[in-house]
């Protein structure tokens, strides 16, 4: 991309401004360079998968919305609009499937007979593109799912079902990572939970405790794979109770040491997802994130870049967790144009980052432990003002992606 005058010439002055608050934008873009985000497969066919003989996104507490033309139909497809999004953002990213993605040619594969040879032409992209992989077990759409419960259902055979698909999934995910030469995250989400009132609260957590267990008895390098989980807080059909809660999670996480998976939309709609970051860490190492949007009832917007965005970035920021957090996208909307959806989640989810990294945190620190709140609050007031899109803008020219309005 050639340089653009205008745009030097605004980094310039930016990074002089910059400089006089102590902000080294320059180290901010180096570390923005290295945040390589995760970017779901499932925003380019609105979450339905290949699964033969027609693979359609049906209940289970989780929905798209919308008809906009161009919805992928098939695997090539999904890669050609990847490759598309991949050239319009900054970075170097990866890729998280899910196992409904699997490439099983004619073939009706059930969820409990996945197998990696389901997963090689994918592993081939990746490795012909350089990108590295994440995956998902697919524990909804499905006849096994239809009565709203799947790893914690009362009828053991329904049970057994789950575990062994979750089981393939992980053997999936250790083959991902193994072939990439990166470790592979894989991620559980259940959709189970019920629509009305339901006393069975305590008998369906056990099942999903002891379920889980058992399908993490079987140990995997964590050089290879490393196991998420996450909870929600009420789907379409799970109103009244979800039995994956964000407490049911966070103590399996810590009681067990798999990573705990916080999606921004599922949390009430007041509560501050980013103060749940300096609240895990103060008890684990590692976390991993879905970037949503939550709006009203919904939980997968497109990510755009809003205050609650803007508090989880400073705090992995202040909390110096960069290196801890794996951040994955979490959207799905069908009525726009999806590729489209990719490079506004994406780009502010970076430009969110960016923000943060060009805090003068130690300096508003200093005033917090002075009490000098004031002038605290007078500096990131200020901050706002600041030309941080000037450094965005810059940072695309250098990386050979089209920048913003300039
Ligand atoms: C659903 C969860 C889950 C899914 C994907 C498709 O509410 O957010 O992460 O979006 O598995
Ligand atoms: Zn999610």
């Amino acid at each position: 991309m050639k340089a653009d005058k205008t745009i030097n010439d605004a980094y310039q002055l930016a990074r002089e401004r910059y400089a006089r608050l102590g902000v080294d934008t320059e180290k901010a873009m180096e570390a923005l360079r290295q945040i390589s985000l995760s970017l779901h497969c499932w925003q380019t066919d609105d979450v339905a998968g290949f699964e033969k003989p027609d693979a359609s996104l049906s209940g289970g507490g989780i929905q798209a919305t919308g008809n906009y033309p161009g919805k992928a139909k098939c695997i090539d497809d999904v890669r050609a609009d990847m490759e598309k999004v991949y050239t319009l953002i900054p970075g170097k990213h990866r890729f998280n499937m899910h196992a409904s993605y699997g490439d099983f040619g004619d073939t009706f594969v059930d969820r409990n007979e996945i197998e990696t040879s389901h997963f090689t032409s994918w592993v081939d992209w990746a490795k012909s593109i350089g990108i590295k992989l994440d995956f998902n077990s697919t524990c909804y759409s499905h006849p096994k799912a239809d009565d709203g419960y799947t790893l914690s259902s009362l009828d053991p055979d329904i049970r057994e079902f789950w575990k062994e698909h979750v089981s393939r999934a992980r053997k999936i995910s250790a083959y991902l990572g193994r072939e990439t030469g990166s470790r592979c995250i894989h991620n559980v989400w259940v959709p189970d939970g019920a629509k009305d009132l339901t006393v069975n609260r305590l008998r369906h957590r056990e099942l999903l405790r002891d379920s889980l267990d058992e399908v993490f008895d079987t140990a995997y390098d964590p050089n290879e794979m490393a196991d998420s989980i996450e909870s929600k807080l009420f789907g379409i059909g799970s109103e009244a109770y979800v039995v994956g809660s964000h407490e049911f999670y966070m103590a399996y996480g810590i009681s067990r040491d798999k990573m705990i998976c916080i999606d921004m939309g599922h949390f009430h709609p007041t509560e501050q997802v980013g103060d749940k970051i300096p609240s895990l860490f103060t008890f684990v190492d590692e976390l991993m994130f879905h970037f949503s949007r939550g709006l009203r009832w919904d939980s997968d917007h497109v990510v755009i870049l809003n205050d609650d965005l803007e508090l989880v970035t400073h705090e992995i920021i202040r909390a110096n967790a960069l290196s801890k957090v794996n951040v994955g996208l979490d959207f799905f909307d069908a009525s726009i144009n999806r590729v489209g959806a990719y490079v506004i989640g994406t780009r502010a989810t970076q430009i969110s980052f960016l923000k943060a990294l060009l805090e003068p945190t130690e300096m508003i620190r200093n005033y917090e432990n002075e009490g000098k709140g004031y002038e605290k609050l007078a500096l990131m007031e200020e901050m706002k003002l600041m030309p941080y899109a000037d450094v965005w803008n810059y940072f695309c020219m250098q990386q050979e992606v089209p920048s913003g309005i300039n």
